[in-house]
């Protein structure tokens, strides 16, 4: 094996960058073998203070200029543009891209519905028609003695004004709260098609456009709603309707998933079409005949980051790590085949896999990498691609060279659960609906609902504020939602098992217990914040809490974000009424008007609001704090005192 030199001067001390003892270990062989990732990136590239700042901007060559981050904020750039026009438009463009992500993703997944529906796609099909009625349904679409044929390629037309429609109202609209939509109506924030409001905030944000934060501010929270309720909800619902909605299943996760004995292939990106057809493969007869000919015991198909993440709450796919575990994972010397497709991919990930003779396949005409061998995937053919990447992978394994070294670690726990599963779950075959939770919510044993999301970030200890903070959450009595990469940290640390509510507070400990649930819901990827947003509209819908999503006694956080996906899904989770708090660092100056805007006065424009702290434990006060208050408005704040839960409440909450 070559080593490749370590260029790094300082050394990082493992235990200070991860609370994940299979990274850890990693970290430590990656030492011994010479090897470099992003956690000693990190420690050797210091953040660049004036881009955290978000005070420079190169939108013009009169530029780059640089202003003052600290008051008085009276510098101003070339054609004039003030700090809070260049973080405004600095935000503008992240919020358009990690829009542009998710929703080009949905697209993708658009166009495989279209091509199945019209059959000139046949190694996929229709596997939930219950959900593609009710999808149907929910916007309008007439399925009353139709075909699923003409049910689906009515719902395809109407999905593909998600991202095309030049006027009018995005079709998830329809889902909105009544209250939610009309402070967007007047704000004049409904989402037209994704691809014309990403294009506008492109042009806004262009030198000598939209020079006001507050009205940069409404172009951001529209492109981001159609993510969240368009490219995104359209990219969780079509996945459903072709692959399956979620229910629980009990899965393993972390590096312990890896077996010595065999051909171990890790996919890793974020559309599930891929991952789908992996699986497909990877159960070949032919294939898994030729791994045991080459002395394996098997093929073994594992996930990372957000496919991963749906392949984990869809099949119940082994998982072995999140987004700073992609590189450490490669250190094992026990990955014969590193297959990605789009999004959240590191370059470095290169060098790592030459360094243990793994190939690394790239598969998506998005994204290729120098230094990884392309293998396009076409899904009128899909096996051709991932029948290649496995033959390659049962060949690496035949000659394997570096020396492995599996860490033994594996948390199990239980996924999926769907917003049509929390429905069932709690209501019970026969009346499924949300009545027990808002329930629960009014009478106290449940607090309130938190969506703790996102990445993982090599400039905070990995997993730890994650895990701090949902622990801090759960012990008062708070439900946590989770997606991404921040599912799998509380998956690795055990709080995704029923047995975790033991560390609840009391009432959530109770609701647990009856229902047999974990505190900590896990429910898909990124994409599938969806789901909490449409939870969050049953919420409403089902009465007793509120008229709109702002009334709720929920809270957002993501507390190692690093990605602009990331900053488009608070801006969204902002717009739709969540107060949403983000750790790290947060790329807008405190004290300019920009931030004012964001932490404060959408509140009282009947939206949400921005919070940051990178301490775990403050978020948590703060969240609480907010959920608290929202009680209070609710008038349900009395209900905190302990209530016994008499036989018929039982029975409810078990029927
Ligand atoms: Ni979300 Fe998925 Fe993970 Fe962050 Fe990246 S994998 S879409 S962006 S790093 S949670
Ligand atoms: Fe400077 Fe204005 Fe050009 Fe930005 S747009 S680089 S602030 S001159």
């Amino acid at each position: 094996m070559e080593k490749k030199k370590v260029v790094s001067k300082k050394e990082i001390v493992t235990k200070d960058v991860t609370i994940c003892p299979s990274t850890a270990q990693m970290i430590e062989k990656a030492k011994r073998d010479g090897v470099e990732t992003a956690f000693d990136r990190a420690a050797n590239m210091k953040a660049c203070p004036i881009g955290a700042d978000s005070a420079c901007c190169k939108h013009c060559s009169m530029g780059p200029c640089r202003l003052n981050a600290k008051a008085p904020y009276d510098k101003v750039g070339v054609c004039g543009a003030t700090i809070d026009t260049i973080m405004a438009r600095n935000f503008a463009r992240m919020v358009a891209a990690g829009g542009a992500a998710h929703t080009d993703h949905g697209m993708s997944m658009l166009d495989l519905f279209r091509e199945v529906v019209n059959g000139k796609i046949l190694d996929y099909e229709i596997k939930d028609t219950q959900k593609l009625e009710s999808v149907a349904q929910e916007i309008g679409i007439e399925t009353e003695g139709r075909s699923v044929k003409e049910i689906a390629t009515a719902l395809y037309e109407e999905l593909e004004r998600t991202y095309t429609q030049v006027e009018g109202e995005i079709p998830f609209a329809k889902r909105v709260p009544e209250k939610t939509l009309e402070v967007w109506r007047k704000q004049g924030i409904v989402p037209r098609g994704a691809m014309r409001e990403i294009m506008e905030l492109m042009h806004r944000s262009h030198m000598g456009v939209d020079q006001h934060y507050e009205n940069i501010t409404k172009q951001c929270s529209r492109t981001a709603l159609a993510d969240g309720w368009g490219g995104s909800m359209v990219a969780t619902e079509i996945a459903d309707i072709l692959f399956g909605t979620p229910t629980p299943v009990a899965v393993d996760v972390d590096m312990g998933v890896l077996k010595e004995d065999q051909v171990n292939i890790i996919v890793h990106g974020h559309e599930p079409n891929l991952f789908e057809s992996m699986l497909v493969s990877s159960q070949d007869p032919a294939l898994v005949e030729k791994a045991k000919a080459a002395g394996a015991k098997g093929i073994n198909l594992v996930g990372m980051c957000c496919s991963g993440a749906e392949m984990l709450v869809r099949h119940g796919i082994p998982h072995a790590g999140n987004f700073m575990s992609t590189e450490t994972v490669l250190v094992t010397g026990a990955i014969d085949a590193f297959c990605v497709d789009v999004q959240c991919i590191k370059q470095g990930l290169v060098a790592v896999a030459e360094c243990y003779d793994t190939p690394l396949f790239t598969t998506n005409p998005r994204c290729k990498i120098e230094g990884a061998e392309h293998v396009e995937f076409h899904e009128h053919d899909p096996r051709e691609c991932t029948d290649a990447m496995i033959i390659k992978a049962i060949h690496r394994f035949q000659n394997r060279t570096a020396k492995i070294e599996i860490p033994k670690n594996t948390g199990s726990g239980v996924h999926g659960f769907s917003h049509e599963y929390i429905n069932y779950m709690l209501g019970g075959t026969f009346r499924s609906s949300y009545v027990p939770l808002n329930d629960n919510i009014i009478n106290g044993r449940i607090r309130g609902v938190a969506g703790v999301v996102g990445c993982t970030n090599p400039r905070v200890k990995q997993d730890w504020v994650h895990v701090e903070l949902v622990k801090e959450l759960i012990r008062n009595d708070i439900l946590v939602v989770q997606t991404g990469c921040s599912q799998i940290a509380l998956a690795k640390a055990g709080l995704t098992t029923p047995e975790a509510a033991h560390l609840a507070g009391s009432g959530l400990k109770e609701v647990c217990e009856t229902v047999g649930m974990p505190p900590v819901l896990g429910l898909g990827a990124c994409v599938d914040n969806s789901r909490i947003l449409i939870a969050c509209a049953e919420m409403v819908k089902t009465g007793g809490l509120g008229e709109s999503i702002a009334d709720l006694p929920v809270a957002g956080a993501a507390p190692e974000y690093m990605s602009e996906k990331a900053i488009c899904i608070g801006q969204y989770f902002v717009a739709s009424g969540v107060f949403t708090v983000f750790g790290v660092s947060f790329p807008i100056v405190e004290g300019t008007k920009f931030h004012k805007h964001l932490f404060q006065e959408l509140e009282d424009e009947g939206m949400g609001k921005w919070g940051f702290t990178p301490d775990p434990y403050e978020m948590a006060k703060m969240m609480i704090d907010h959920i608290d208050a929202k009680r209070k408005a609710l008038g349900i704040d009395k209900a905190r005192e302990r209530v016994l839960m008499d036989m018929a409440d039982r029975q409810k909450l078990s029927a």
